[in-house]
């Protein structure tokens, strides 16, 4: 007798009304066991999508044979303890490339059109034109090039902006001069909007801080150097941003990620004029592309092919 396809569980702290809806018809013939339904046996379960699972999940789930991460980045799955030795698969899909790269246009062109400057100027009522650099004058440093920072940059240089990248290997991109890690200086001096896209490792945590903010070019068109962070919060040193945009080392900033999500409202972040924060919104994972991919996968690894997009333990992305 054919057994039957082994179970998924599921594990997102997203909206459960989306879950439950782009759930639907979407793992014909496989049971889908939800993880917060505590009475639920996961113990046989083979399948798990995640994201800031339980602590107790590794124990009610002892037999997975693959773990999928519900979003591109799996520091949240990496720092778990009892992670079982089993092959992670990160979310890697058109939906949240595209509402990433969209995330990124948005807070370049916004600093480049003086948006946190305009904004002030109408709570005070105030009708004052500023100076309006154009695109092509000011650089784009994006640090990681990854899937997300390859496509910001392409679309960024649509707009016209001249585009640079950083990554740990040297990476050949179509009009878009790119750096590799010992190079890291050069592309800062040249720097003027510096966007992070990089995933949170031992190497990357606390990277953006005072004195990386320093190297950035200080004279370009927008009077002074900006810095976008949609990669984690953990890569940067708050206590050293705060400072540097207090004193002027950076004209502004925009924050999807914080070290503490949400942002406590004490925060000092929320009352500075030259920051603009999103909460952790920058690219959410759609729950039935996130699906799509879990069941594709699955599919590929039932038939015995290699999986996709599958994490290197030891860089920790
Ligand atoms: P990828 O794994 O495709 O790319 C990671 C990039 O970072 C690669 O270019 C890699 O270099 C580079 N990198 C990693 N470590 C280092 C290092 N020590 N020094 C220099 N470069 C390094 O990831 P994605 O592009 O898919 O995603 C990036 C991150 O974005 C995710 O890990 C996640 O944290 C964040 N994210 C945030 C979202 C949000 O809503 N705010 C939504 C989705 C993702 P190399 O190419 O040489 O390997
Ligand atoms: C992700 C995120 O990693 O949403 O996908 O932060």
């Amino acid at each position: 007798m054919p057994s039957s396809p082994g179970a998924l569980v599921v594990d997102l702290k997203f909206d459960r009304r989306e879950i439950e809806s782009a759930l639907q018809g979407a793992f014909p013939g496989r049971q889908v066991l939800q993880a917060s339904d505590k009475s639920q046996d996961l113990s046989r379960a083979d399948y798990l999508v995640a994201w800031k699972p339980d602590p107790d999940l590794f124990d009610r789930a002892p037999n997975l044979k693959v773990l999928f991460s519900g979003g591109a980045g799996v520091d949240h799955l990496l720092a778990m303890p009892d992670l079982p030795e089993i092959p992670i698969v990160r979310f890697v899909d058109e939906s949240l490339t595209t509402r990433m790269s969209e995330w990124v246009v948005l807070q370049c062109l916004s600093h480049l059109r003086q948006v946190p400057a305009y904004l002030a100027q109408q709570r005070d009522h105030l009708w004052r034109e500023l100076s309006q650099p154009e695109a092509k004058d000011v650089t784009v440093g994006i640090m990681g090039l990854g899937v997300l920072g390859r496509d910001s940059a392409v679309k960024l240089k649509m707009m016209g902006f001249n585009v640079l990248g950083w990554s740990r290997t040297k990476k050949e991109l179509e009009e878009i001069e790119t750096f590799a890690g010992h190079e890291l200086g050069t592309f800062l001096s040249r720097t003027d909007l510096l966007v992070g896209l990089l995933p949170l490792t031992p190497d990357t945590r606390g990277i953006f801080d005072r004195s990386l903010l320093a190297r950035l070019r200080r004279d370009g068109a927008l009077g002074g150097p900006i810095f976008i962070n949609a990669g984690r919060g953990g890569s940067q040193n708050e206590a050293d941003l705060l400072a540097s945009l207090e004193e002027g080392t950076l004209r502004g900033a925009s924050l999807d990620v914080f070290g503490t999500e949400p942002l406590p409202p004490e925060s000092r972040f929320w009352s500075l004029e030259n920051v603009l924060i999103t909460p952790h919104a920058a690219s959410a994972s759609d729950a039935r592309a996130l699906f799509r991919h879990v069941r594709s996968q699955i599919s590929r690894f039932e038939q015995g092919q290699p999986l996709e997009h599958v994490v290197d333990r030891t860089s920790g992305y």
